[in-house]
């Protein structure tokens, strides 16, 4: 760690933005390059905004300064002073040139921020991350992103044990050197920010595939990896060729460069990274094979593969001005790569998917001590807001501009959106105002979701008044207030509706003032507090569907009437609306299980899913999603004093209730017929099958406990694929079966030189429910494989524990806190960017039952109060404790 991480650091400001007093116009780097030491020689070419009278400050951190000069002239010492985060220069002009001379040391960067070692020291390779601080510890410069500059970046290294030397922008150039050592240059034609910088070096394996884009460049797209697993690139290289041709298809966008890399490592923060013509990914997000890759992590490889080729325009072309507008890029990326993966996959599943992943992870995030909104106002450290609230909700955000405008109005504000802002550094008032104008809409009103954090409750209630044969329907919001954020504004709200007959059919609508009359379905936007909605013409009392699509980022309340919910589960021709409706039963369920042992809800919900379950037709992969009730993060966020083990035994008896209504007869000759029928491609079908074989065998886990033990055992022996193997050993795991200890031992010895297979054998044993888990962790921990090193690994041990595991973490002696708070000091000195977003696992402390929240505080508190903790770590444990 820096020792300026722990220094404590400012607040940041919104409100507190200037453009910048110096920019830099081109920049010409050159890497000498070495695993102990890499210097780093620069060059740039400045320009100062005449109306501003500042000194030139560059931003610079651990860097040893060899040599400095300006305009060719060595500069004395008493010209510029250097401190821990930044370079003073005197005597700069408009149109000086500064060069300066810097060492670095990448083996001893475990931060992975900046220049470091992936791998081992023999074999690994040099890599950059620079997004979001990181540029400033390869080089000076102003480490901000609304300073655009071309790159000419020059590399040298020795050709034995870096044969390949790559760097962002088109290839111009390469040759020998005395002794051994090789160069290559990189020209990038278009000005980015220095986050987008991206270097590297190494012995890497390559796969490549010509590409033409649709306005005839022609394009080089090339794979690179370790050798030994180059052959699992080729799905990635396919799902890269798709997303190239959506974006070309679906808005106008074409590649422009020569080249386009892309590089697999296995030492990384993130997912993967967006570097202008050198994305670098996270090896889980670009490695696939049916041997070690599940169908769930083919469609993020996919995903993942599309949203960093998306930043190339939305990120790239047109970048963030500063920091606050992430979600500009992020937000908008996502809802890029939602609608991709939904045009080349299940677009019910793939909204399921979504929607349950932001009520997991953003809702709670929203309602907690961290909650910020998704263009935050303030922060201490930047990386700590590359949150599920700037990304997905983000995103959701910009579906609700997508669905104002429609797909034609859409496209073309987006259109304008490029045209204008093309090689700028742009707002989100931007944005909005782009879309807006090209459609004639004032959007602003928008805005205001942008600004405050807090998820918004929208209470619903109808009336039916039989003798004017009108239904009125009133929609009530409400945000709570979020820290910082005691007032809350009401926000425009689509909400997409539909009223069904009891019969199942929809109705047409008629309501005054509302242009398309008869439509069965419509949108009506809440944007007061309170509002009335009259239905005409309706002959009976009808069943509301709200939120269709999910329309919305909010909390939907009331409306739960048990019959109307089960027949919108069984009805509703919309796959997204129906596990909406069932998400909603089963929660109803859930809490009347937990409330009163039994009721009407209960009933209903196994009712119409047994009645789906005997119906033909319909998807598996759907059924299987309808058959499972929302997890048990999600049930924890709608209690005040919530108690894992009983959310988790609750939900237990609730599943437990439906596979006795489906009856384990009925489940195991299902199970069978698809355990038959299901080939190993990766083809829908086949997914789909996998699915619903995974979900029925979870369910006869609670019914016929040894029967499930056994076709999991023989599952997981004659599995083609990592999808069922993977399924069956986590039945195996949680009902702590005698099969699984052989299972697991099998595992571990045939994916020994796999890590990414490995991550899934320490993430699959923390998922051992209540007492045992934590002495399983323990036993994890010491294994020869385990390292704080590597951020995968930590994620798949103590992430996959205290995220996914609610009942085995949260131990009421507090000792899974005491654990955690302990080894995130640790990591924190190695990686402080992995130890803070980890630590966000606590962030529900606060509405635990009171002994484990007195715990859960206990060891927060006592993590906040040590020395040294990094600005990353030191921001999150003290908002939490706020
Ligand atoms: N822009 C990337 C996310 C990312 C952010 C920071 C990183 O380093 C700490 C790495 C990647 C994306 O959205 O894919
Ligand atoms: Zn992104």
């Amino acid at each position: 760690m820096s020792a300026r991480d722990q220094l404590s650091t400012p607040t940041i400001r919104l409100s507190d933005y200037r453009a910048p007093a110096w920019r830099v116009e081109r920049v010409e780097l050159e890497f000498e390059l070495g695993i102990d030491v890499t210097e780093v020689a620069s060059r740039l070419l400045l320009r100062r905004d005449r109306a501003q009278d500042e000194p030139l400050r560059l931003d610079g951190e651990g860097l040893e300064l060899l040599s400095i000069a300006l305009d060719g002239q060595p500069l004395p010492v008493d010209r510029y002073r250097q401190t821990e985060a930044e370079l003073e220069v005197d005597g700069a002009r408009d149109g000086s040139v500064l060069e300066t001379r810097v060492r670095l040391r990448p083996a001893q960067n475990t931060a992975l921020e900046g220049l470091y070692l992936s791998g081992s020291r023999d074999t690994g390779f040099l890599l950059t991350q620079c997004e979001a601080e990181g540029f400033r510890h390869i080089t000076f410069f102003h480490d901000r992103p609304d300073v655009l500059a071309q790159y000419t970046v020059t590399l040298r290294a020795d050709r034995s044990r870096f044969p390949v030397l790559l760097a962002g922008g088109n290839p111009d150039g390469a040759g020998e050197l005395a002794d051994g050592r090789h160069w290559a240059r990189f020209v990038d034609p278009h000005p980015k920010p220095s986050y987008l910088f991206a270097i590297v070096a190494g012995r890497l394996e390559r796969i490549a595939r010509d590409y033409r884009t649709a306005d005839g460049r022609a394009v080089k797209l090339v794979i690179w990896s370790e050798a030994h697993v180059i052959d699992r690139c080729e799905y990635a290289m396919d799902a890269l060729e798709r997303s190239m041709r959506w974006d070309e298809q679906a808005y106008g966008r074409n590649y422009d460069l020569d080249v386009f890399h892309v590089v697999a490592t296995h030492d990384f923060n993130m997912g993967a990274m967006e570097n202008k013509g050198l994305n670098v990914f996270n090896a889980k997000y670009l490695l696939a094979d049916p041997d070690s890759t599940t169908d769930d992590e083919y469609r993020a490889v996919e995903a993942v593969v599309a949203h960093e080729y998306f930043h190339n325009w939305s990120g790239n072309r047109v970048t963030c001005r500063d920091w606050f507008q992430l979600s500009l890029k992020e937000g908008l990326t996502v809802f890029r790569e939602q609608q991709f993966s939904a045009d080349m996959n299940s677009p019910a599943l793939k909204r399921i998917e979504d929607v349950a992943l932001l009520r997991r992870a953003q809702f709670p995030e929203d309602a907690g001590p961290l909650a910020h909104p998704v263009r935050p106002s303030q922060y201490s450290e930047i990386n700590n807001f590359y949150t599920a609230t700037v990304y997905e909700k983000g995103s959701e955000l910009v579906r609700m501009l997508a669905g104002k405008l429609g797909p034609d109005g859409f496209r073309r504000g987006m259109d304008l959106y490029f045209a204008h802002n093309d090689g700028q550094a742009a707002t989100i008032e931007d944005f909005l105002g782009a879309l807006g104008e090209a459609n004639g809409i004032d959007l602003s009103p928008y805005l205001a979701w942008y600004a405050q954090a807090g998820t918004p409750r929208l209470r619903a209630s109808g009336r039916y008044d039989a003798t004017r044969r009108e239904y009125a329907l009133t929609l009530t919001q409400h945000t709570p207030p979020t820290p910082g954020q005691a007032e809350k504004r009401a926000l425009p709200v689509p909400v997409k509706l539909a009223l069904f007959a009891r019969d199942g059919h929809m109705l047409p609508l008629h309501v005054d003032g509302h242009p398309r009359s008869g439509d069965t379905e419509l949108v009506v936007v809440a944007d007061k507090a309170e509002q009335q909605i009259v239905f005409r013409e309706v002959d009976a009392e009808p069943v509301p569907s709200l939120l269709r699509g999910f329309s919305a980022p909010v909390i939907l309340e009331g409306m739960d009437a048990a019959a109307d919910l089960a027949l919108l589960l069984r009805h509703d021709a919309d796959g997204f609306n129906r596990w909406q409706a069932g998400q909603q039963l089963a929660t109803c369920a859930y809490e009347t299980l937990r409330d009163h042992g039994g009721g009407g809800a209960i009933d209903a919900w196994c009712g119409a899913l047994a009645g789906l379950f005997a119906e033909d037709g319909i998807d598996p992969a759907l059924l299987a999603e309808l058959m499972t009730p929302p997890g048990e993060v999600e049930l924890a966020e709608r209690e005040r004093e919530a108690d894992p083990e009983r959310i988790h035994a609750t939900r237990q008896q609730l599943q437990q209730r439906l596979a006795e209504q489906l009856g384990g007869e009925a489940i195991l000759s299902r199970y069978q017929a698809l355990a038959r029928e299901t080939s190993a491609g990766l083809d829908a079908t086949s997914q789909a099958q996998r699915r619903l074989k995974r979900r029925l065998l979870e369910l006869l886990a609670l019914l016929d406990t040894p029967t499930a033990q056994l076709l999991a055992a023989q599952q997981y022996e004659q599995a083609p694929g990592m999808t069922d193997r993977l399924a069956a050993l986590a039945v195996l795991v949680r009902s702590d079966a005698p099969q699984a200890a052989g299972a697991l031992a099998h595992f571990r010895q045939r994916y020994a030189d796999n890590p990414l297979a490995l991550d899934k054998w320490f993430s699959v044993q923390t998922q051992r429910t209540g007492e045992p888990a934590l002495a399983i962790v323990q036993t994890l921990e010491r294994d020869a494989a385990f390292t704080l090193k590597n951020p995968n690994r930590v994620n798949s041990l103590y992430g996959a524990w205290a995220r996914n595991n609610p009942s085995g973490f949260h131990r009421t002696d507090g000792a899974g806190y005491r654990l955690l708070a302990e080894r995130l000091a640790e990591l924190d000195a190695l990686n402080p960017q992995i130890a803070a977003r980890l630590a966000t696992v606590l962030n529900g402390w606060r509405r635990l039952e009171p002994v484990r929240r007195a715990r859960a505080r206990e060891a927060i508190a006592a993590l906040a109060e040590r020395e040294g903790l990094s600005r990353n770590l030191a921001e999150i444990v003290r908002s939490m404790l706020h």
